[in-house]
């Protein structure tokens, strides 16, 4: 399988928690290459226009407060099969029904305060990955 790329985030609640860093150190275990790491605060509208997919949703305005409220991680990994293994290294967007050892089971707090962000398949890994980082940046 060939190298691929994808865009991880730390979210508010784990960066504030000071577990960013051992979060790292489980995807450099997974075997991903980091080739681009920043902290950052995103403004509001960038957090709206990140989670632009999910505008209508009940959730959207809590969602943008949350990703708003503190500063975040966003990583640029690249690895065999990056966007389903770090899917499935993240587990479910449900803490309560992620499996077992996956990030969110072990970090998430609810639904909402769930850590960590993961692009969800090819496309979305490239505007993702362009939304946080230029080319030139990816190392
Ligand atoms: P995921 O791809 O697992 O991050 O999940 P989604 O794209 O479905 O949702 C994006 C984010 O919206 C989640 F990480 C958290 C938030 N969300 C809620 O707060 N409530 C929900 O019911 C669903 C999602």
């Amino acid at each position: 399988m060939a190298l691929e790329r994808t865009l991880a985030m730390i979210k508010p609640d784990a960066v504030s928690r000071g577990d960013a860093g051992k979060i790292l150190a489980r995807y450099e275990q997974e075997g991903f290459a980091v080739l681009a790491c920043k902290k950052t605060l995103l403004s509001r509208a960038e957090a709206e226009a990140f989670y632009g997919v999910h505008r209508e949703r009940p959730f959207f305005n809590d969602l943008c407060d949350f990703m708003t409220s503190g500063p975040i991680y966003a990583v640029a990994m690249e690895r065999d099969n990056a966007i389903v293994h770090l899917r499935e290294v993240m587990g479910a967007t449900n803490p309560a029904e992620a499996a077992e050892g996956t990030i969110r089971a072990l970090y998430a707090e609810n639904i909402e305060r769930n850590s960590v962000h993961g692009s969800d398949a090819p496309e979305t890994a490239a505007e993702e990955l362009s939304f946080h980082f230029a080319g030139r940046d990816l190392l």
